[in-house]
């Protein structure tokens, strides 16, 4: 017999065993037409789970509710990997963080979050206990972060999957970038994790909240959108109703194309680059500053921020790439080039970039996260000494800065 979930899709509990399975290498079936406040209130499905509370996982051996016991099972069934750490002590601090992330991070977000949807009473002394205990929560996973990339070891672990799914509902309800921007590292951490390719399929595209939600009077809990039918809702079911998507904008032009016209031409550029395979300096270099157009573009220098918590070069490499990946929306008018420079930790990451128009796109600042965790500069080519630094970049000149380069990625 498969494994089956009894849940919905979006559902962050169940989020926690399906992206474990995805590291895990682990199959499992999520049957369609569950629902909510329904399903989980039939004769079988409380022979599951007494409480008739989702995720449930039927597995071989009989069912499993909880999610966190779900995640940890999933993450055991193929001992291929590394989820649990590799030792005794690493294994305790991943239950440390699992334990910790859902007491001091998740408990907090819903007593702050569901009063709110109407759920629970909703008192402000209740609401202010809640909010400053996740702070204190988050600014000891702030701590740990500034000089750890992940909680456990230098690979995701189930500590990472659980955190990252319990801070998913506080970013996605009431963590507003006001709000998380005292938690830097956390920040950081987040939006890296949940994008990684295993937590991105299953989670898919996670925006921020742009505001703390409306206080809804108590019996009068916002309509879960994927539940129409149900009437009353249970507490923890709040989440759900957060989740409701805005109908689609039409789509509007990018600003960006209403710039007037640039003699230089982005793509050509991006020809030249590729195509020069000699005499680099000759050809390519003095071809970008004979097409470089001032007006129509400009140039940036960027400086990675925390370079002392890149220790291990895969783990920056797999940073920077994700930044490059993430700039993928930009890259009709943007060109850009990594450096990451030294031969041991810490790395130190510079690059320079190409933007169409005199400033950084405000929907590359929007969207891509990576942005802020970069210190950027404008390049001021009436300097010549900058002007080298450009060209010295575009080449990828070894050494850089006195220092051999571990990698070089270039967008384009
Ligand atoms: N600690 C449980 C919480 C389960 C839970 O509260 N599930 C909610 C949905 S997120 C639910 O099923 N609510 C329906 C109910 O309580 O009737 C876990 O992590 O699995």
């Amino acid at each position: 017999m498969a494994l089956v979930m009894h849940s919905y899709k979006g559902n962050k509990n169940s989020d926690k065993a399906f992206i474990a399975a995805e590291f895990a290498g682990v199959k499992i079936d999520m049957p369609s037409g569950f629902e909510m406040g329904v399903t989980n209130k039939t004769p079988e499905f409380l022979k599951m789970n007494p409480l008739g509370r989702i995720p449930v996982l039927e597995t071989p051996e009989g069912p499993i509710f909880e999610s966190n016991a779900i995640a940890r099972y999933v993450s055991r069934l193929n001992g291929d990997n590394s989820l649990n750490g590799s030792s005794l002590i690493e294994y305790a601090h991943i239950e440390q963080w699992i334990d910790f992330s859902s007491l001091e991070i998740y408990g907090n977000i819903f007593n702050w979050f569901v009063p709110r949807m109407g759920f629970m009473p909703y008192s402000v002394p209740g609401e202010e206990a809640a909010i400053s205990a996740l702070k204190r929560g988050l600014e000891a996973l702030n701590t740990h972060l500034a000089s750890n990339t992940y909680l456990v070891g230098h690979s995701v672990t189930l500590a990472d999957i659980i955190t990252v799914c319990n801070l998913n509902l506080g970013f996605s309800t009431v963590m507003t970038k006001s709000f998380t921007s005292a938690f830097p590292h956390v920040e950081r951490y987040f939006w890296t994790l949940i994008n990684q390719p295993n937590f991105k399929k299953v989670v898919g595209d996670v925006k921020q909240t742009e505001s703390v939600p409306p206080i809804k009077k108590a019996g009068q809990p916002a309509k879960p959108k994927e539940q129409p039918k149900k009437k009353e809702a249970p507490a923890a079911e709040a989440p759900k109703a957060v989740e409701e998507e805005e109908a689609p904008k039409p789509k509007a032009k990018n600003p960006l194309d209403l710039l007037p016209p640039s003699p230089m031409v982005l793509d050509e550029w991006k020809r030249l680059y590729s195509n020069t395979k000699s005499n680099f300096r000759e050809v390519a270099i003095k071809g970008f500053w004979d097409m470089y157009d001032p007006e129509g573009y400009s140039l940036w220098f960027c400086d990675y921020k925390y370079n002392d918590e890149n220790m291990v070069s895969f783990v920056t490499l797999n940073k920077v790439g994700g930044f490059l990946q993430r700039m993928d929306l930009a890259r009709k008018y943007a060109f850009g080039k990594m450096l990451i420079c030294g031969s041991e930790g810490p790395f130190k990451v510079k690059g320079l970039w190409l933007f169409r128009g005199p400033e950084i796109p405000k929907f590359v600042m929007d969207e891509v996260y990576d942005m802020e965790l970069y210190e950027w500069t404008k390049v001021d080519i009436s300097d010549e000494a900058q002007k080298e630094r450009v060209s010295q970049m575009i080449e990828d000149a070894e050494p850089f800065e006195g220092e051999a380069l571990l990698d070089a990625k270039c967008f384009k």
